[in-house]
């Protein structure tokens, strides 16, 4: 399967004022094609529950389901791919566990490690955080476009932006290169999340 989104939707339940099942449904009404279910704390039958939610949903708007970390509960739903990050079980490892239509996709904060994910056989990477933003402090200091833009020149595979990404921010974003863009909050937490979406989804 092709990285056939421009826009990377990663949930957090907990900053939508609605369901998440909702939230994500005015989402994929708005134009988004890619949604990475993260909800780190969730209990495993809980998160399984809602992967399948999501997985139905999803299906039905012709878009692409992502899990982050869960390999199995990925298999186990039917997701399109699987996203790690450094805490995750090994990218090279999870390549030989899953079927090639699996896509995985890899958070990186350095070169280094963009280098490599794409070595390992990631089929896309996030680069990030690119701006300060709150949510993403335990991410390190910002890294900022220059680095974004070096990472996009230096590897092949699509770079999806990623922290703080906003609205106002994806012309300049765009111009370095990436494939995409990635975000929870710009998206997740408007007032109109299809309405939002929509301008979104136009400037890509
Ligand atoms: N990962 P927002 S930044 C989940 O740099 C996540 O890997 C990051 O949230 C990374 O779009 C981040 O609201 C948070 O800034 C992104």
């Amino acid at each position: 399967m092709d990285v056939d989104f421009r826009v990377y939707l990663i949930t957090d339940r907990k900053i939508t004022g609605i369901p998440l099942p909702e939230a994500i449904e005015s989402a994929l009404k708005g134009g988004v094609r890619a949604v990475q279910l993260r909800e780190k704390d969730l209990p495993i039958k809980e998160l399984y529950r809602l992967s399948e939610t999501m997985r139905e949903l999803t299906r039905r708007y012709d878009a692409r389901l992502f899990i982050n970390d869960r390999v199995d509960v990925a298999m186990a739903v039917e997701a399109d791919g699987v996203h790690l990050g450094g805490g995750s079980i090994p990218l090279r490892v999870v390549r030989g566990l899953v079927d090639d239509r699996m896509l995985i996709g890899a958070s990186t904060h350095s070169l280094k490690e963009a280098l490599l994910a794409q070595t390992e056989g990631a089929d896309f990477i996030t680069f990030g955080p690119v701006y300060d933003t709150p949510s993403k402090r335990r991410y390190g200091p910002p890294q900022g476009l220059k680095k974004l833009k070096e990472v996009v020149e230096r590897t092949e595979i699509p770079v999806f932006a990623l922290g703080g990404i906003k609205e106002h921010n994806i012309p300049e974003v765009l111009k370095t290169g990436v494939y995409g863009v990635s975000m929870i909050s710009a998206i997740l937490a408007a007032e109109d999340i299809e309405d939002k979406t929509k301008r979104i989804v136009r400037l890509l």
